[in-house]
Order: structure tokens, then sequence, then C-alpha cells
């Protein structure tokens, strides 16, 4: 299944100006290759100080070489690795020497990864989460990749797997014996144990899309009307001078948003139109944009001027999504708060961390996984559970009498769930989940 017939490399850290530069060679060729660059190999899995030279024995860096023997490596494959200074033109250096060695190539984007797949080190589920591990900006997204790249998911979907292929073979028996043949009540201990099957995947699909929120961020929109100080708070949430502040209504009229890490949980927080009815056609499209922020945000914060104290009128779409109200300019105007208030002035700071605060427990609340078991993570994965769920309703149907259409559909949910961890036709997948394995590039 794996091209193993090409020795592929590639820098597998960072490109630019670092301590320590890491370039990775996998393949038939990679023992091959360390000796052509570095001399005598150490035993496998020894880091040992060596001179790495150029095809006409110019010594191009000094640095630690180690290289690990099939399969016990990450790809499965052997792989040698050159641990050099991270400056580009090292870089450059190994890398034009090992491109002038035969059969060597340069790595496609998550090719390393790709092989590991392959040849069986983990499954897809995993692979994902290590794109997940490299691409996390905070602690929540770091512990859940962990989570995935160590096999939780992996550990799920094939537990269900498992007992799905049991079930199958108790319904095929069902087709291909009587009934005299069989233990009895083989399709009523079947049909139980696929509810259970069937329950389990609908906690795991019925869980708000926390994992989900963990990976890509959640939303939270900043909205209210015209110069409550929207725009203020979010330069004093995000520290800089993100938003344009004016005392003249409706300067905001595009979504701005910063990224940031409230308590561990990544959140873009969005500022947004000042809502009211008068103004211009463009300030109108930018109320029309606050809108849509909001109904696409997981918390909506209300921001009112606690010296004017008018609240606008908000959907119901909108209202069962608000938050928090913050009333804004207490160095002008004290405000007793109620359940869900607080009251800050974004002008002085007074109230800013405690207002940071509130919302960090409300973000934790969304997206902490209060369960054991590990949350769903990814569109393409809550696609197949819903597949695996449909086939598993209808398998139920037929429990009773037709084992035939039982066992069909059960072949079908297995199908659905071996997409997820890469055991069954993936082929045509592969290259897209992939792509995003691109470090450095
Ligand atoms: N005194 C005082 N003025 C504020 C405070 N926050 C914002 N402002 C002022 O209120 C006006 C509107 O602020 P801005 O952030 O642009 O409001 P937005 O329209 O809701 O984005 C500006 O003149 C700000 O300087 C505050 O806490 N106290
Ligand atoms: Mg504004």
């Amino acid at each position: 299944m794996s091209q193993a017939s090409h020795t592929i490399y590639a820098l597998s850290t960072a490109p630019g100006r670092a301590g320590v530069a890491v370039i990775r060679v996998s393949g038939p060729e990679a023992v091959g290759s360390a000796r052509a660059l570095a001399g005598p190999l150490p035993a496998p899995r020894t880091a040992v100080l060596r001179h790495f030279r150029d095809p006409v024995g110019r010594i191009i860096d000094r640095g630690l070489l180690l290289w690990f023997a099939a399969p016990e490596s990450f790809t499965g494959e052997d792989v040698a690795e050159f641990h050099v200074h991270g400056g580009r033109a090292v870089v450059d250096a190994v890398l034009a020497a090992l491109a002038s060695l035969p059969g060597l190539r340069l790595a496609a984007p998550g090719e390393f990864t790709r092989r590991a797949v392959e040849n069986g080190k983990f499954d897809l589920t995993a692979a994902e989460g290590l794109a997940d591990l490299v691409n996390a900006e905070t602690d929540a997204q770091r512990r859940q990749a962990l989570r995935q790249y160590d096999g939780a998911l992996a550990d799920l979907y094939e537990g269900w797997r498992a007992r799905l292929i049991e079930q199958a073979a108790w319904a095929e028996a069902a087709i291909d014996f009587s009934d005299e043949d069989l233990p009895e009540g083989v399709l009523k201990r079947a049909r139980s144990a696929l509810e259970i099957i069937a329950g389990e995947i609908a906690r795991h699909l019925d869980d708000s899309g926390r994992g989900e929120i963990v990976r890509e961020g959640l939303r939270i929109a900043l909205i209210g009307p015209p110069n409550a100080g929207k725009s203020s708070l979010l330069n004093a949430l995000a520290k800089r001078d993100v938003a344009i502040v004016s005392e003249i209504p409706g300067t905001t009229r595009d979504v701005i948003e910063v990224r940031l890490d409230l308590g561990g949980y990544p959140v873009t927080i969005a500022d947004t139109a000042g809502l009211r009815d008068a103004g211009n056609g463009i300030e109108q499209e930018g109320v029309r944009r606050a809108l849509a922020r909001a109904e696409a945000s997981e918390l909506v914060v209300l921001v009112l001027d606690g010296t004017s104290r008018a609240r606008p009128q908000l959907s119901k779409d909108i209202e069962t999504r608000l938050c928090l109200t913050v009333w804004n300019k207490r160095d002008l105007a004290a405000h007793d708060t109620g359940k869900n208030e607080v009251s800050v002035s974004a002008m002085t700071g007074e109230g800013i961390d405690a207002f940071v605060g509130v919302l960090t427990a409300k973000a934790r609340a969304i997206a902490d996984t209060h369960s054991e078991s590990p949350p769903l993570t990814r569109a393409r994965h809550r696609e197949a559970l819903l597949k695996a769920q449909d086939a598993l309703t209808r398998a139920l149907c037929a429990a009773d009498d037709r084992p035939e259409l039982m066992a069909e559909d059960i072949r079908l949910a297995l199908r659905a769930l071996g997409r997820i961890t890469g055991r069954v036709d993936v082929e045509e997948l592969l290259d897209v989940i992939f792509r995003e394995f691109c470090i450095g590039k």
C-alpha cells in the first residue's frame, strides 16, 4: 500500500533561524543517506555527534545523528534524523546533499504521517490528533489533541466496530442456520447489543459540538447600541488597539475579530456595528452583519452604556445565546448588577478582570468535556457517525424477522465507522486529509 520504493526527506522543524533544525529521512535509503553524510552509523536509537559532509566531502555542519530501524520508528520504515544548527544555509546544504543521493526525494506535505498510517503505526484519527497537536494554540486544544493522538477516539470507534462485527456474525448465522442449530434467543441478544451501541453513538453525537469548538475556537460576539463601548471593550480584552474607538455613533461597520486564549480555551471575540435603525446603507449592512455574527456565535455579550441604559430589542434566537450583559462606563455611572451582569469601565480598566473571569467560566462550561469518553472533534467523523446511526436504526427495525437485512445494515454501519479510523476505503480520502499536515511550509 505504501509507496515504500522511494525514500523521502524533509525539514521537520519550522523553517527560519533557530538553535536546532531537524531533517528527517524515511525509507529504504534512510540508512544509506545517514552513512553518506555522516560516515559509519551508531547503534539504532543512539545519538552521536558527527560532522555532516556534502557529496564532495566538505563539512556542512556538526550535529547529532540518530537512526531508527524499521519497524520501530515513527513511519514504520528505516528513519534517519540529522539535528543540525537551524540556519538557512545549513539546512539548505543538508537538503541539497540529500537531494543528490539516488532514490531520495523531498516528502510531500504529511507524507511521513501518511506512511505511519499506511504502515499501521496509528490510525487516521490519531493522525488527525497529531495535526491538531501541531496546530494547538491553547491548553485545552493541546489536551484534546494529545488524547486523540494517544488513540482515545480510535479505541472508541474500533471498540464499536468490534462489537458490531460480533452482532453481524450472529445475524449471518441466523440467515445460514435453522433455529434448532442456533443458541436460543440469538437475534434477541444481538438486538439488545445493537440497541446499547446505538445509544452510545447517540450520546457521543449529542455533545453540543464541544470537541469541535475546542478545535476551532469558541465564537463570542459583542453586540449593543452604538457608543456603548463595544470597540473599547474589545481593545481592553485584546490589550491592544484593534478597533477604532470614537464618540461618533456608527463608527464600527465591519465585524472585527480577535483571537484570544481564555483560560486555555481558544476564542474568537468579534466587535460589531452598533444596533440601530438609523444610518445609511453602509451602516445598515454593518448592523446586518452584526446580527448574523451574533446568530453564528456560541456566546453573545450585550454591551450597554451605563449612563443611558438604552437596551436594543433582540431576536429570540440572539436572546437565547445571550450569556452576559456588560454595563460599561462605570467610571461615569455606577451600576448595580444582577445575575449574568457585570459592570466595567473599558476606559479605565475597572471590572475588566472580573468580566474576563466570568467569560472564561462561560467558555469552559460550553467547551469542557465532562464525560470520561473523548469528544467528537471533526465534521468528517460526525458525518460518518450519523451514517452509522442511520444504518443501526434500520438494522434494529429488521432485527425481529429479517436477519439478512439486519446483517446488511450492520455491515453499512461498520463501513461508516471504518472510514473514520481508516480501516476501509479511504484511499480517496487520504489526499484530502493529509493536505493539512503541513509543517512550516
Ligand atoms: N467615560 C467612558 N467612556 C467610554 C468608556 N468606554 C468607551 N467610552 C467612550 O465612548 C465612546 C464610544 O466608544 P466605542 O468603543 O467606540 O463604542 P462602540 O460604538 O460601542 O464601539 C468613545 O468616545 C469612548 O471613548 C468608558 O468605560 N468610560
Ligand atoms: Mg465600535
